[in-house]
């Protein structure tokens, strides 16, 4: 499970100091909501607060703090208090009136702090007032109207708690790929530099690049000898708020947001879509967020098997186990075992008879395979390809040259067309395409007619300077265009036909959600019959962990540009790069590609940095099996020139 958590921080297994700063500082804030939600004295209240804001804030080490008794003489911290952190800081143990505090505060109400938006206060009348005492019974209560009601609530907040417990499970049950490889990266970095560690390997659904990531899964290779300090250095590690258990081989946690060196950030979200996903809350869920981790700590022959069983996915375990035992041979996380050695034996205790492998592709050799990269484990036919050696040559980042879908200061960009291009040079693209929105998308400023001719007179300018200067670099002038009533696009032809391409782009998606299947999916064929329309952009308007993309036939919509495409007329759909939509699914992507429909990968750039999304475009293009000619952007400049006339 991901999401955020509302208990006391578990002391280090060594120290002192047994806490950190972050930690009382998040102990403290814990305190002050508790008591606020007991009805305690405004005071006292705020004296927690003030104590955990200017702890939190500061600099040096709290252990010397102690030890000097500088911490008494901090504002805001009395005599109470202060002995009271300096022996949780120099001993590990919190102080009993806060342990109490947590353990007689009913659990319902606890789980109600985490709905985002939702304060101690407020809790307390709607707990007194209606005997409200956890999320489900708060729903209720919502969906019964008696909350609108309460003096100084109203429908507005009651519609926002709802909202807000959507928002909450979703975000507990997942989170995005973008984040979890943050976490995930982190973590494993911070474990390969603990002394004894041979390999840290991050496995499961974060190494396979899944859009979405439950928890992550880390492989650790140490000597029998170090497994009681490895163990004991990585529950010391910055970053854990929870220790959920820890054996002699395996370690569940949460981690949290201190495990960033950097204070946490996720920079610019498109309004658009952080409005999917719960606007200013998200961004305050995140900063609070956790996310659970399992590390697996083996010895260096059985790392490889531990690696590939928990990078998964299950279903590519299952055909791989099958295969073994075809073979006559028994698969697990400990080894490949001849089933006639093993006999009665289990676990470790069979493992002493399984074939070696140095790495995972000797396991894949000793089952007749090749190696499957992690990507590709889902069971959608990789094992078959690897047993005739036709896996794809998956595309890789160096194999893109530019990307057609990014915006600028026209639209609703950050940057200038000029800091654009420059970036896109920096990172080695050879083109970059300019595809800012149209004029009825008016909360993105979308450009007028006149606003997108003048920039395309700016691109030829630009191009004829490079071209002078044998600079091997181009711009191309498009616009993402709305898809109006009926497929239409934004703008007439004779604008349209003075561009270099169309993206084409759902953004009413209310109008679009509320419509069935076979309708949107006959106006986007509508749309795609249009000259201009060269590109379908984030083709189902999906948001991750935020909502559903409306209803379309993505198989029909596919086969419907492959008709184009087979006549020699350019159809191309979208990747939609940014972590919050990955649209196209990957698994839509290995039938565009059947299909003969090529794909463009697009980063959908608001910013220089949002140019980096094309990181998340190329892992997604990968799980869906494309390589490099499968998409547009491992043209060249000259050869899209070509293909763009
Ligand atoms: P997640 O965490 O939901 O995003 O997805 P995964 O794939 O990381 O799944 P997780 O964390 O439950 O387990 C990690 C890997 O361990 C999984 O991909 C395959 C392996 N595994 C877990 N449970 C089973 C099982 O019951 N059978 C088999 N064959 N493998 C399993
Ligand atoms: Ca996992
Ligand atoms: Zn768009």
């Amino acid at each position: 499970m991901a999401g955020s958590s509302f208990v006391l921080p578990k002391a280090r297994p060594s120290g002192p100091p047994y806490f950190s700063r972050n930690q009382v500082a998040q102990a403290l804030h814990q305190v002050a909501v508790l008591l606020e939600l007991q009805g305690a004295n405004v005071f006292r209240v705020r004296s927690y607060q003030n104590a955990s804001r200017m702890l939190g804030g500061l600099t040096q080490d709290l252990g010397d703090l102690v030890e000097s008794g500088e911490l008494f003489g901090l504002k805001g911290i009395g005599k109470g208090l202060g002995s009271a952190l300096s022996q949780a800081i120099s001993e590990g143990i919190w102080p009993d009136d806060w342990i109490s505090l947590h353990n007689d505060t009913p659990e319902g109400l606890i789980e109600m702090l985490g709905i985002p938006g939702l304060g101690p206060k407020r809790i307390k009348i709607m707990n007194q007032e209606l005997g409200v005492d956890s999320i489900a019974t708060l729903r209720q209560a919502a969906e019964d109207d008696s909350i609108a009601g309460l003096k100084g609530f109203g429908a507005k907040s009651q519609q926002r708690m709802l909202d807000g417990i959507e928002l909450l499970a979703r975000f507990r049950s997942r989170r995005r790929l973008d984040i979890g490889l943050k976490y995930g990266e982190a973590f494993e970095q911070r474990i390969s530099q603990i002394p004894g560690v041979l390999k840290a390997q991050l496995a499961g659904s974060a190494r396979r690049r899944k859009d979405t990531i439950g928890d992550l899964d880390i492989v650790v290779a140490v000597h029998d000898e170090d497994k009681e300090d490895v163990s004991k250095a990585i529950l010391n590690l910055p970053g854990i708020a929870d220790i959920k258990g820890a054996g002699d081989s395996k370690i569940s946690l949460i981690l949290d947001t201190s495990i960033f060196d950097e204070s946490f950030s996720i920079g610019h979200i498109d309004p658009n879509v952080l409005d999917a996903i719960g606007g200013d809350d998200y961004e305050q869920l995140e900063a609070g967020g956790t996310i659970d981790a399992q590390v697996r700590l083996v010895s260096l022959e059985v790392f490889p098997f531990t690696l590939a069983y928990f990078t998964g996915s299950k279903e590519h375990n299952i055909a791989m186990r099958q295969r073994a035992i075809d073979r006559g041979l028994r698969l697990s996380e400990f080894g490949l075992i001849p089933e006639k050695d093993a006999g009665e034996l289990k676990g470790m205790a069979a493992a002493q008879f399984s074939l070696s492998a140095d790495d995972e592709s000797e396991i894949y050799r000793h089952l007749e395979l090749d190696w499957v990269t992690p990507e590709l484990r889902e069971d959608t036919g990789e094992i078959n390809a690897a047993e005739q050696s036709l896996l794809p040559k998956l595309i890789v980042q160096s194999d893109i040259k530019g990307a057609l879908h990014n915006h600028t200061t026209l639209s609703d960009g950050e940057a200038s067309l000029e800091q654009m291009a420059d970036a896109a040079r920096k990172i080695g693209w050879n083109w970059l395409g300019i595809a800012d929105h149209s004029p009825t998308l008016k909360v993105a400023n979308g450009a007028s007619a006149e606003d997108l001719l003048a920039q395309g007179e700016l691109i030829k300018q630009y191009n004829s300077e490079w071209s002078n200067q044998g600079i091997d670099f181009r711009l191309f002038h498009g616009v993402e265009s709305d898809i109006l009533e009926g497929g239409k696009l934004d703008h007439p032809d004779d604008v349209l036909s003075q561009i270099d391409y169309t993206v084409a782009s759902v953004h009413a998606m209310n109008k679009w959600k509320g419509r069935d299947e076979q309708s949107n999916t006959e106006e986007l064929m509508r749309c795609i019959d249009h000259d201009a329309t060269t590109i379908l952009g984030h083709p189902t308007g999906r948001i991750l962990q935020g909502r559903d993309g409306y209803e379309v036939d993505m198989y029909a919509i596919i086969d419907y540009m492959s008709d184009y495409n087979n006549d020699g007329v350019l159809k191309a759909v979208e990747l939609n790069a940014s972590p919050y939509r990955l649209d196209l699914d990957w698994r839509m992507c290995k039938y565009a590609k059947m299909k003969n429909v090529p794909v463009i990968i697009n980063p959908d750039a608001h910013s220089i940095r949002g140019l980096g999304d094309i990181a998340y475009g190329v892992m997604a293009a990968r799980k869906g099996w494309l390589e490099s000619s499968d998409v547009l952007n491992s043209l060249s400049g000259l050869e899209l020139t070509t293909l763009l006339e």
